[in-house]
């Protein structure tokens, strides 16, 4: 307790210089800045617009000997499927992703429920090749893979933790500094409000024989903050908001899934007191449930809903191309004026 008051403010909240001093940075983390800066300085000199596309989950572990731990929900779809679309758009990519999940161009076949093996077929002549099924398919989206390794306009960063996260979030951050209007910010990750400081973490596995448990987690530091005004001040940020629906639970116990309207429509003042709180160019709001049809841009100037119709979904469009084709011209009027504009058409 009495070490708890020398770390927070008073509310409860540590800062996020505290949060490095008492975290201990992924081992990696080095390496990773190394190859983020050779990158980084190779599209700097290309004069490319560039975008840190952070993906995933992050995890809390409960042990410092990691046995249990808490973990945020994201696939990583929504990362993935943006950063193919930056990269059509002319942009280098930053792809900061948890480990294990969905990654661009590989996303469509790495977490189906198929079987790796099924995807390839035995030739008469007993060489081994990509199924008649499912290789005219592929060939479009490994060309455009291909093109972009060739070309240099993509870079994998790999976090699990949160606070894998939040020290490479920092570094990465700081190293793009110098792409100034060119650097844009997409921070789709679904970043944990909650940890357990290292110094008041279990060192082993906790142990199930002192009975029930109970857990007891701090919060995490706004790192939109320091972010928005000191690591990235002069580049174009845009953060999400998720939300939930809402479940009545029905005398039988089962759960009823109720959209209430009211959910959505607190999702936007929500979306809007971040951005009024940070003062960063757009939040991007969206529900669990409806994220892969409904999304809402909320900027200072005005707000942009974007929708996917049913028909759209069954010939499979997919809303992160709405949504980066918006950003890609806001961004571009950022560049330009230097300040966010609301853009017409
Ligand atoms: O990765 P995914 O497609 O399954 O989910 C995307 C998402 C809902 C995590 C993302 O759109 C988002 O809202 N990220 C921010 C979540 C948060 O409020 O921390």
């Amino acid at each position: 307790m009495a070490a708890q008051h020398l770390l927070d403010n008073g509310q409860g909240v540590i800062d996020p210089d505290t949060y490095f001093e008492i975290q201990t940075p992924p081992p990696n983390l080095a390496q990773d800045e190394a190859k983020v800066r050779d990158f980084v300085k190779y599209n700097l000199a290309k004069n490319n617009r560039l975008v840190l596309v952070t993906s995933g989950g992050t995890q809390v572990p409960l042990e410092n000997q990691t046995v249990r731990f808490i973990d945020n929900f994201s696939a990583g779809t929504r990362g993935a499927t943006s950063a193919e679309y930056f990269l059509e758009y002319g942009y280098a990519v930053i792809f900061m992703h948890r480990q294990h999940s969905l990654q661009p161009y590989s996303r469509n076949y790495t977490h189906s429920t198929n079987c790796f093996l099924d995807y390839l077929e035995l030739k008469p002549d007993d060489s081994m090749g990509v199924s008649q099924a499912i290789g005219p398919k592929l060939i479009p989206t490994f060309k455009k893979y291909q093109s972009v390794k060739q070309r240099n306009m993509l870079l994998f960063v790999e976090f699990t933790t949160l606070t894998d996260y939040l020290f490479l979030l920092r570094s990465i951050t700081l190293i793009m500094a110098p792409m100034k209007s060119k650097a844009m910010y997409y921070l789709a990750a679904a970043v944990s409000d909650f940890f357990i400081p290292a110094p008041k973490m279990a060192e082993h596995k906790i142990q199930s024989s002192e009975g029930a448990l109970t857990l007891h987690l701090d919060q995490v530091p706004k790192f939109l903050k320091p972010l928005v005004s000191q690591w990235a001040s002069e580049s174009f940020i845009v953060s999400f908001k998720a939300s939930h629906a809402s479940y009545i639970t029905c005398p039988s116990g089962t759960h009823l899934f109720a959209q209430l309207e009211t959910d959505s429509r607190l999702l936007v003042p929500k979306a809007r007191a971040a951005l009024t709180r940070y003062g960063h160019q757009i939040v991007i709001g969206n529900m669990l449930t409806t994220r892969k049809r409904d999304v809402t841009l909320i900027t200072k100037e005005d707000d942009v809903e974007i929708h996917l119709t049913d028909q759209e979904l069954r010939d499979e469009v997919e809303i992160e191309e709405r949504i980066v084709k918006e950003l890609y011209k806001r961004h571009g009027m950022f560049i330009s004026t230097g300040k966010s504009c609301a853009v017409d058409g």
